[in-house]
């Protein structure tokens, strides 16, 4: 059944970069061979069901504006309504993924075993649609952050019972991913963290953390799940701190909990930002420790200093991730995930879809600068010119010897650095050749 929800809509198509059709690609061709590859198995792009379907265009001084025809989200038949738009979007779009939370998909009940009940059907409900041609699911995950019960954290929560509630919500999340042949599952631990130091043990909070992620771990392997489990780093909003706050802070409590090789990060571009870093910065990061998984390619608005949740619309910034990305072998299991919403004012089912196309051109056109700049090699060859001393026979044998070794050479006057140009605007120059 259509629900003439996206009425005159017709199915997305490339058709080029001069192309003045705002409801096609021109530049996301999702058969174009690249690399040996499909681009659209590069991008491997998701569609986030939170921000498109279940958010109703509230912010912190106003309520919702969408007023959709399954808003209030409180019953089992708007559930399905919102599935069946969902699934029409995707149709539409033509992308390979989607995600969600338990709670964007199914109405909360009285009961967990109510709630539980309401997420099954729904995830039923999904499987048929999956099976008659929808996107697949690149990963689920649980909102434990939106309930009153999980005001104080959820793994992290003060009292245990919030914990055990966090650990069947999860469990169940998991249950369904793998139902759906989900590939990868998601925490993020948006109130795993805290609003003063005054209430909080931070060790025993980490602790816990740690001892969660564990759990998790475990059952993945009980269950036999393929998919990457994924922890994604945010610094704060809405906490005042959040304890998974950037790459290398993640990398640190895995390392500490025993969970390096098991778990890996799902980074965010928004989150990035409001950690203090550049997107790319926190890529590099997470491949040079062996940690990185997927992405949310969403921004911030770099004036407003919140997590806006923007569809990306800067083609260097994107270059460059994605050059970082496919310096480390690209995508496994991960993908690009738009975890970004429309403005409140886009009221309009055309500015839904306007604004994923705009995001998968947007993906595109960065991506095929940086396998240009893949292949041209420009910025391989520069690193490789600015190490080079390194291959030389004594370097190495100073990397595996002693501090008195290394300083042995120096004093006896073989040493005499001559510093060299970084080249940074060359640099610069050279990265703006491609984008
Ligand atoms: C919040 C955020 C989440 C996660 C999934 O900033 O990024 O949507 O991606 O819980
Ligand atoms: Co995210």
């Amino acid at each position: 059944m259509n629900t003439g929800f996206f009425d005159g809509i017709s199915p997305v198509r490339y058709e080029g970069p001069d192309s003045t059709n705002p409801l096609a690609f021109r530049h996301y061709n999702p058969d174009e061979v690249i690399m040996g590859k499909r681009m659209e198995e590069h991008l491997r792009f998701a569609v986030a069901y939170w921000h498109s379907l279940a958010w109703e265009g509230g912010d912190p001084f106003g309520g919702h504006t969408f007023e959709r025809p399954w808003h209030p989200q409180n019953d089992m038949g708007r559930a399905k309504l919102k599935a069946d738009v969902a699934f029409e979007m995707f149709a539409l779009l033509g992308q390979p993924f989607y995600c969600w939370h338990d709670a964007d998909i199914r109405p909360e009940g009285a009961t967990f075993a109510e709630s539980q009940r309401n997420f099954e059907e729904i995830i039923d409900y999904f499987a048929g649609k999956m099976d008659a041609g929808g996107p697949r699911l690149l990963w689920g995950t649980a909102n434990m952050f939106s309930h009153r019960r999980f005001m104080s954290g959820a793994a992290t929560n003060p009292d245990p019972d919030v914990f055990a509630w966090a650990a069947a919500t999860v469990k169940n999340c998991m249950d369904a991913t793998q139902k759906l042949g989900g590939e990868n599952y998601v925490l993020w631990g948006g109130r795993e963290g805290y609003e003063t130091l005054l209430n909080t043990d931070m060790g025993r909070e980490l602790d816990h953390m740690g001892r969660f992620l564990n759990m998790v771990v475990e059952y993945k392997h009980k269950i036999g799940f393929k998919g990457q489990i994924m922890v994604e780093p945010k610094p704060q909003e809405p906490s005042k701190h959040q304890y998974d706050y950037d790459a290398a802070t993640c990398y640190g409590f895995l390392q500490k909990y025993g969970l390096e090789g098991e778990v890996t990060l799902n980074l965010e571009q928004g989150h990035a930002i409001l950690a203090g870093h550049s997107f790319e910065h926190e890529i590099a990061t997470a491949t040079s420790l062996g940690v990185f998984g997927s992405i949310d390619m969403n921004r911030n608005d770099y004036q407003s200093g919140w997590d806006t949740d923007q569809f990306p619309n800067n083609v260097p910034e994107v270059a460059l991730a994605y050059y970082h990305i496919l310096n480390a072998g690209g995508f496994t299991r991960g993908g690009t995930n738009f975890d970004a919403k429309l403005r409140r004012q886009s009221l309009d089912p055309q500015d839904l879809i306007a604004a994923h196309v705009g995001g998968m051109d947007v993906c595109a056109r960065g991506f095929k600068a940086a396998v240009a700049m893949v292949a041209d090699g420009g910025l391989q060859a520069a690193l490789e010119t600015r190490y080079c001393g390194w291959d030389t026979p004594e370097a190495r044998t100073m990397l595996g010897g002693s501090l008195e070794q290394a300083a042995a050479r120096v004093v006896s006057g073989d040493v005499d650095p001559q510093p060299r140009s970084g080249r940074q605007e060359m640099l610069e120059n050279y990265v703006n050749r491609f984008v």
